[in-house]
């Protein structure tokens, strides 16, 4: 009797691919060094450094919050929780560098180069906060989730043909891996080896929905496995560990190699925006200590002090620093001249439609007065 040819087993091969994808990670929560040979090449006054954003983008966010409470500030998405993921992603970039963020990354836009008051200005909706200055390369953040992906793999195309040493990076959070312009960007860019970096922050909800119901995929960073794309998952609370991954992706990128895919396993602790959901209906308190004991600055904290690079004294100066420096950004984005319907149209238009043009002089007629 002939034996049964045994038929590819594909199940065995989506438990082997999910195994593989262990999450990196340098520092525990504790700020121990766990994987020594990972140690990203960086100085003592590097290292300080991030701190010191990390520090100053807390404050950011606290006191974004409560500006936004007191009606001073518009749109918000909260970004506490991610400082690691956000930042020390940045901080492996160089200035040639594009970034297409979401509306959730203003902070590694203003550590590009956006001056705050700009950042308040995005945040009132003044046309101002979009015009962003000469040699900060970003876009806008956006808000149509995964657009920012599709928009990547062309910059990064663009970067290609015209020859330079520079990469586009892009985010997107755990529920814009569901989106098709999610698979398109990340195919076209390994397509063409484009050197993008695709990041996906993973914080666990896309609004109230947990990432366990997003997909069945045991990883986000798998995703990239079928586009050819090499893929990384990283702990994402630990800001070395983020740091070098996303300074891997960049070299393989510049090199020629094409994108890679990093998926950062963090946490936001605030609401989604503060447009108004409530985290405590789809979130138990015992999933946010959990995660606020990973918390990146504690980690690092512990990890500079030990080093006797980091001190109370220290922190505090930093926490007065960011206060200022907020004090001063919002008093200038208060001495912005208010827009008016009527500029907002200017700059949407350079031919209005004849509909439009009517509204345009109700409107030029009633601000004449
Ligand atoms: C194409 C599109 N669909 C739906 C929305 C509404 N929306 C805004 S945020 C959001 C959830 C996104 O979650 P995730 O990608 O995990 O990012 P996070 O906000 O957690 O950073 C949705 C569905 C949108 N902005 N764009």
């Amino acid at each position: 009797m002939a034996t049964q040819k045994k038929t590819f087993d594909a199940v065995e091969v989506l438990n082997e691919i999910e195994s593989k994808f262990d999450m990196v990670q340098i520092l525990d929560q504790e700020g121990n060094i766990v994987n020594e040979d990972l140690m990203p090449d960086l100085t003592d006054e590097q290292l300080v450094e991030l701190m010191e954003r990390m520090v100053w983008t807390r404050v950011l966010d606290q006191r974004s919050i409560s500006l936004n409470r007191q009606g001073r500030l518009g749109f918000y998405a909260p970004t506490a929780g991610q400082e690691a993921s956000q930042l020390a992603s940045q901080y492996a970039l160089e200035s040639d560098d594009y970034i297409l963020p979401g509306y959730r990354d203003v902070p590694q836009l203003i550590w590009q180069g956006l001056p705050l008051t700009k950042a308040f200005l995005f945040s009132r909706g003044h046309f101002e906060g979009n015009q962003f200055p000469e040699g900060v390369n970003a876009l806008s953040p956006q808000i149509i989730i995964g657009a920012q992906y599709v928009q990547t793999a062309g910059v990064a195309l663009g970067i290609k043909k015209r020859g330079k040493d520079a990469v586009a990076i892009t985010y997107t959070g755990d529920g814009g891996t569901s989106q098709g312009d999610f698979y398109e960007g990340i195919n076209f860019a390994s397509a063409y080896k484009a050197p993008a970096i695709f990041v996906v922050q993973n914080n666990q909800y896309a609004i109230s929905t947990p990432r366990d119901l997003q997909t069945n995929a045991k990883t986000l960073a798998q995703k990239g496995v079928a586009s050819g794309i090499p893929s990384v998952l990283v702990d994402g609370m630990d800001a070395l560990a983020v740091y070098k991954v996303t300074k891997e992706a960049r070299e393989r990128a510049v090199k020629g190699e094409g994108p890679t895919l990093i998926e950062t396993m963090t946490y936001r602790y605030g609401p989604h925006t503060m447009a108004g959901d409530d985290p405590t209906r789809y979130r138990t308190e015992e999933t946010d200590t959990e995660w606020e004991a990973k918390d990146p600055i504690i980690r690092f904290r512990k990890f500079l002090e030990a080093k006797g690079l980091w001190n109370e004294e220290k922190e505090n100066e930093h926490i007065e620093k960011a206060k200022e420096d907020i004090k001063n950004a919002i008093k200038e984005a208060d001495g912005v001249e208010k827009q008016t319907v009527t500029q907002l149209m200017e700059i949407m238009y350079d031919e209005m439609p004849s509909n439009l043009k009517e509204q345009y002089e109700v409107y030029k007629e009633k601000e004449s007065k």
